[in-house]
């Protein structure tokens, strides 16, 4: 655990990343956006057992982790994913929408607020076991073009 993430702050990210496994599984798995066009691609897992691809994404905050808070989460409107691929490296891309994405535990989001645009490393793990990250998180500039569809 990277130390600026306070205890309380840990036990609400891996809440998080609880949480936001399930919603990943729902936007990609049961959405008519996810299932277009799947084309086979070969897929980059390290070994047999890991299977991990990463996007780099940009995107606007809509939320933030509060300590307080034990339900909310880090949320970004990011851009489509033209070449996400499942756990056997077929593309289904992901259309722009917001979604729970939890800090990799290099990250720290005290220099973000809500509304901030970003660019950072979106890091899906299917393999052994479902984990996904937001990691490499830096702001772009506030007129940064974004385009959502
Ligand atoms: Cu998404």
């Amino acid at each position: 655990m990277s130390q600026g993430i306070s205890r309380v702050s840990a036990w609400s990210y891996s809440a998080v990343r609880t949480t936001a496994i399930f919603t990943l599984a729902l936007a990609c798995l049961f959405t008519p956006a996810c299932s277009d066009e799947p084309s086979h691609e070969s897929s980059d897992e390290p070994s047999p057992n890991t299977v991990v691809h990463t996007y780099t994404l940009r995107g606007k905050i809509v939320s933030l982790p509060d300590a307080s808070n034990p339900a909310s989460e880090l949320k970004i409107h990011h851009q489509a994913i033209k070449g996400f691929k499942n756990a056997q490296g077929e593309v289904h891309p992901m259309r722009a929408m917001t979604m729970a994405f939890p800090p990799g535990p290099e990250v720290s989001l005290q220099e973000f607020a809500v509304g901030d645009v970003v660019e950072f490393v979106f890091r899906m793990q299917w393999e052994p076991t479902h984990e996904m990250s937001a990691d490499s998180i830096k702001k772009l500039p506030a007129d940064t073009e974004l385009v959502f569809e």
